[in-house]
């Protein structure tokens, strides 16, 4: 399917997860609004609730693809993205309570209450758009290596713009140029210079099974299946390739899709034995392609770590033996 189980969603900490007290956790608004205010977690649970499917992925997911490094596993790949429903109160809705200061509130400042000073920028725009203040995951209260009690969702962002343990959003007129946004998470170019507040995950997809470090048990049926999803909208297709892009297939796509979140297909394979490289490619209902890894670094350089979403290949020995290579 498409959800995580709350239990397997990946972690990243720039410093451990925290242990908060909800009955003491804080959430301030303030900067340029017109009544800057402080809520308590009973007050925002009060509040009209949405809860939306979404994927969340840190920009880094396949960040060591870049350098042409044959990591084993679909975990070591494409490991860092999960998929859940998240309840909470949309952003608009608080932004509405604090009055924003026409003309000078353009940005938002996210802050966490853990030791990391991990902060991003997010634009008015998108911030009055899909971005949820979240306090549940699948059902069950955040879990507190996911941000308990208070989590921003900003649906087809980065990770690392989705703060965990939010006590404070700040409206300014200018970005922040926080470090996590001007230092870090930022791309370098071919020409040595860091593109900075890069943000949405663009269209991408992956065959999950078969994948690296798995068997083919034996010849004949198989069914491909893979994850696909897009920071920009819903998928509309994907296609899977067995002989390392030669030839493609369209794949089914298991519905329902949502925007932003991922998106399930399958597709039927006879497997007679012979060496074979498999590939799936994704298009959005932008009408963006995911890319051959070629492409990307005509574009992006090697020297990347972040928002790799290239074309991958998994290739199968006449042993059924499956493994990570990288096809130009
Ligand atoms: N407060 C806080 N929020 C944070 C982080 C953090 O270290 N502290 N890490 C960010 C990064 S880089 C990512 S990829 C996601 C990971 O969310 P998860 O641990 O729930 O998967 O949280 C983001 N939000
Ligand atoms: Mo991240």
């Amino acid at each position: 399917g498409i959800i995580t189980p709350s239990g397997l969603h990946f972690e990243r900490h720039h410093q451990g997860w925290w242990d908060i007290d909800p009955t003491k956790h804080r959430l301030m608004i303030h900067g340029q609004v017109k009544a800057p205010r402080v809520f308590t977690m009973d007050e925002l649970l009060r509040l009209p609730s949405v809860s939306r499917i979404h994927f969340i992925e840190c920009g880094a997911n396949s960040g060591m693809e870049w350098n042409n490094v044959a990591v084993p596993t679909v975990q070591y790949t494409h490991g860092m993205i999960s998929c859940s429903e998240f309840t909470g109160v949309k952003l608009s809705t608080l932004l509405d309570l604090v009055g924003l200061d026409k003309g000078k509130a353009a940005y938002i400042l996210a802050e966490g209450a853990d030791g990391s000073s991990m902060t991003r920028t997010i634009a008015m725009d998108r911030a009055l758009d899909d971005v949820i203040v979240a306090w549940a995951m699948n059902g069950e209260m955040l879990r507190p290596e996911n941000g308990y009690p208070l989590r921003l969702v900003v649906p087809g962002v980065q990770g690392v713009s989705w703060v965990k343990y939010l006590r404070r959003l700040e409206v300014g007129e200018n970005k922040f140029y926080a470090k996590d946004e001007v230092l870090h998470y930022v791309d370098m170019m071919p020409n040595g210079i860091h593109r900075q507040f890069t943000s949405i995950q663009e269209v991408k997809s992956v065959v999950t099974s078969p994948s690296g470090g798995q068997l083919m048990l034996d010849k004949g049926y198989h069914n491909v299946t893979g994850l696909a999803w897009s920071g920009r909208g819903k998928i509309t297709r994907v296609d899977v390739s067995v002989d390392g892009g030669r030839n493609w297939r369209q794949a089914r796509i298991e519905g329902p899709t949502h925007s932003k979140a991922l998106t399930r297909f399958n597709i039927d394979w006879v497997w007679q034995g012979e060496p074979a490289i498999l590939q799936s490619r994704a298009t959005d209902e932008m009408g963006h392609v995911q890319p051959k890894m070629n492409q990307l670094r005509a574009v992006r350089g090697t020297r990347s770590i972040y928002h790799n979403n290239a074309i991958q290949s998994w290739k199968i020995a006449d042993t059924g033996e499956v493994s990570n290579v990288q096809i130009y």
